[in-house]
This record gives structure tokens, sequence and C-alpha cells, in this order.
């Protein structure tokens, strides 16, 4: 691994980005905050991906959180600043148009957490450990987790994990909806080229616009939502990924979006 603060690597149009800190566990400061946003920026400006990966470097960690060390000395407006590039930072991650997927293979906790949240998908390795210990360090969840982890699991057990701070396994985050998957470390790779096949054999646009329309849609009333999704299952018969989908149906042979 190299002394960039992220690795980039690419294959047929899936971008993997490794954060690259092992010895602080893949702590997120602002200089691989801002490094990440830098590489977001670039990879919104391409129409041909088909999925971004995000791990950690090394064998034992994710990310396990927001740089302690760094953060430690702020000011109030400082903290301000801090989380307000973190936020845009990882909706960036949130709004690219192609699955985000997260490989969590170690600690996954505090910021490390919340970027795991912003991604559409997580698979996680069976020795992964997830948690919001913030309030443990007198702070509250500061790069979404307050707004997206009830989101994700429920307001219950949301409350439950940040006011206890309590780490959870592999096998909990599973049944809490935490992630999708859960494997052997060893398979990580495997099961994400797996999952990067299947969306190459599905419409770029239509997986844009879905997408889209559940992302829009959690933040607007049922009505708004299902308006949006009826202009964006409209658009989808402007394109040509309608017509060759449902054509290669009718014809009894395999789509070539
Ligand atoms: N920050 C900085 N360094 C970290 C770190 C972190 N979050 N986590 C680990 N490290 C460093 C350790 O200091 C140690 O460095 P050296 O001593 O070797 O120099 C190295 O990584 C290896 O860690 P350990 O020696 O501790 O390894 P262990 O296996 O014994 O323990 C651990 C692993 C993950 C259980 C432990 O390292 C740990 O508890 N880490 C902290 C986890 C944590 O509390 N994470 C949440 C961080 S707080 C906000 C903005 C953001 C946030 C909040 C508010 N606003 C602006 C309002 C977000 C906050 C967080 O994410």
């Amino acid at each position: 691994m190299s002394d960039k603060l992220i690795e980039v690597t690419e294959k047929e149009g899936v971008v993997r980005l490794t954060l690259n800190r092992p010895k602080a566990l893949n702590a997120l400061n602002s200089d691989l905050i801002a490094e990440l946003n830098k590489v977001l920026v670039d990879l919104e400006q391409r129409d041909d991906l088909r999925a971004v990966l995000i791990t950690g470097a090394g064998e034992k960690s994710f990310v396990a959180g927001a740089d302690i060390s760094e953060m430690r000395d702020k000011t109030p407006e400082e903290a301000r600043v801090f989380a307000s590039q973190a936020l845009t930072t990882v909706k960036r991650l949130e709004r690219l148009p192609v699955p985000v997927v997260a490989l969590v293979n170690g600690f996954c906790l505090g910021g490390g957490c919340e970027l795991a949240l912003a991604c559409d998908w997580a698979i996680a390795s069976d020795n992964a450990i997830f948690g919001q210990p913030e309030v443990g360090l007198g702070v509250i969840p500061g790069f979404g987790g307050t707004q997206r982890l009830p989101r994700r699991v429920g307001p219950a057990l949301a409350l439950d994990l940040i006011t206890t701070g309590r780490k959870i396994d592999a096998a909990e985050a599973l049944r809490i909806g935490l992630v999708n998957r859960v494997v052997s470390a060893g398979e990580l790779d495997a099961v994400a080229e797996e999952l990067t096949k299947q969306f190459a054999g599905n419409g770029r646009q239509a997986i844009r616009s879905a997408k889209q329309a559940i992302h829009d849609g959690m933040d607007q009333d049922l009505d708004s939502a299902l308006a949006l999704e009826t202009s964006l299952f409209a658009l989808g018969f402007a394109g040509e990924e309608q017509s060759e989908g449902m054509g290669a149906f009718v014809e009894k042979r395999k789509p070539n979006f």
C-alpha cells in the first residue's frame, strides 16, 4: 500500500477507494476527509462508472471514527467547520449516481459507522465491530449518525446504540439491518465482485433513477415522493435502456446495456 491517504484503483468501471491510515485504524482526520472530498468531486463528473467500493487499509479496521487526537483541542467554531466539511463529503458519497458499497473489514465506529450508513450497501466481515461511542467522549455523532442511523434501524435502536455507546458485532448489525451481508474476511472482495457484476447487468440509468427516487423520496411526504417516482419512471421511457431491456425480454435474449 502506498503512502497516499486514499488509494484509488479501478476495474471495469468499478472504483475502489481504500482509506489508508492503518496505524490510526483509518481514523478520519481533516486531511483524509479533504482528500476523500477531492476524489468524490472527480468521480461525480464521470458517467462511465458502475459502482464505488469503499474500505479501510489493513486487516483490523474499516474506520475507527473521527480522529480523536485532532478533535481534542477544537473550539466550538472549529468543530462546526470540521463537522460541516465532513457532512458535505459524506453526502457526496451518498449521492454518487452509482451504487456505493462499504466493505467493512473490522472496526466501524463513530464517524466510520456514519460513513458506512451513507453507503447504499454494507458488506461486513464476520469480525467487524460497529458502534456510535461518541457520548463516551462527551460529544454526539457529528457526521450524520443521529439522522441516518434512526432512518436505517429505527429510532428505538438508534437511541439504544447512541445513548449507550455500546459496540455490536457483525451478526447483530445484520439482524438490525445496519449491514446487508456478513461474510468471512477472506470473502469480502469476491462478494463485492459478484455484487458489482449484478449491478453491471442492469440499466445504468435505471439504477441512477432508482437511487434518486429512494434518497429524495425519503425526505418528502408520501404523495410528493410518489409523484417523484412517477416522473422518474416516465423519464425511463425517454432513453434507450427501456427499449433495450423490454425488447430483450420479448426477444428472449439478454439485454445489452
Ligand atoms: N482517533 C485517533 N486515533 C485512533 C482512533 C481514533 N478514533 N482509534 C484508534 N486510534 C489509534 C490509537 O490511538 C492507536 O494509536 P497509537 O497509540 O498506536 O499511536 C492506534 O489507532 C491503534 O489503536 P489501539 O491501540 O487503541 O487498538 P486496539 O485494538 O487496542 O483498540 C479500538 C481498537 C478501535 C477499540 C480503539 O482504538 C478505540 O476505542 N478507538 C476509538 C474508537 C472511537 O471512540 N471512535 C469514535 C471516535 S469519535 C463531531 C464530528 C465528528 C464526530 C463527533 C462530533 N462534531 C464536529 C460535532 C465523530 C466522532 C467520532 O467518530
